[in-house]
């Protein structure tokens, strides 16, 4: 079987926006008297906005004190920190090697698409310079179910017209590896805790072309034999 796309996680793959999203909330979440630390904020990687805001308040013990007005314009303050935190993001915070393999799968005429649950993420690929890079980009205001549902990876594959086991998925999020592996794609997970995927990988810096590609022969000779 051939590999014909990659598709790309955002926060935490491309570049890393998990601590300005854990400033922005942490600030928030301040003002209606929760307080929550980084290790915390490891539970709202790959959880979109509205679900993110229901767990810090079921961890602040607050869940039923907000109604839904209420918590729209939680979200929107948020937002607007977050957005005004991303003036600090350059061409330069693209993670460790993500650029040189874009380069790479681009040559070797396989697509490449974004799976984010984020609704900035356009708007983060221009300020990093990589848009045009990406064939697809999944649009996260029609996603339904957050990960670990597999829609957004399902939406992907559908938008570069590729079957999801003819797919590579890369994420750093628990949630985001069981999405990907739900899809029938096959999972590369960067960082720790992330035994579900199929290749766990320390760091971008191991991404390499030549390591996907390693990946996606071993796992295919494996299904055939
Ligand atoms: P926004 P990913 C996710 O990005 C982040 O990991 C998560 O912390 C954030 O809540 C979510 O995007 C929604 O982001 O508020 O900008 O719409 O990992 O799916 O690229
Ligand atoms: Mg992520």
């Amino acid at each position: 079987m051939t590999l014909n796309a990659v598709i790309f996680d955002l926060d935490g793959v491309i570049t890393d926006t998990a601590h300005l999203h854990f400033l922005a909330w942490r600030e928030v979440a301040m003002e209606i008297g929760i307080t929550f630390d980084e290790a915390f904020n490891e539970q709202l990687k790959g959880i979109s906005r509205m679900d993110s805001l229901q767990r810090i308040l079921r961890h602040g013990g607050k869940e039923g004190a907000f109604d839904h007005k209420q918590r729209m314009a939680l979200a929107v303050k948020k937002n607007e920190l977050y957005v005004q935190s991303l003036a600090s993001l350059t061409q330069a915070s693209l993670l460790p090697g993500i650029r040189e393999l874009l380069m790479e799968i681009r040559r070797a005429n396989v697509k490449i698409g974004l799976a984010s649950v984020s609704l900035n993420a356009p708007r983060i690929l221009h300020t990093l310079g990589i848009h045009a890079a990406f064939d697809f980009c999944a649009d996260a205001s029609r996603i339904a179910r957050s990960k670990p549902d597999p829609e957004i990876f399902l939406a992907a594959c559908a938008g570069l017209h590729v079957r999801p086991d003819e797919a590579i998925g890369i994420e750093d999020a628990s949630a985001g590896v069981e999405a990907i592996n739900a899809a029938g794609m096959l999972s590369v997970g960067i960082g720790p805790g992330l035994g579900h995927a199929g290749l766990q990988l320390h760091s971008t810096r191991e991404l390499t072309w030549e390591c996907l590609t390693d990946f996606w022969t071993s796992r295919t000779v494996l299904k055939r034999n």
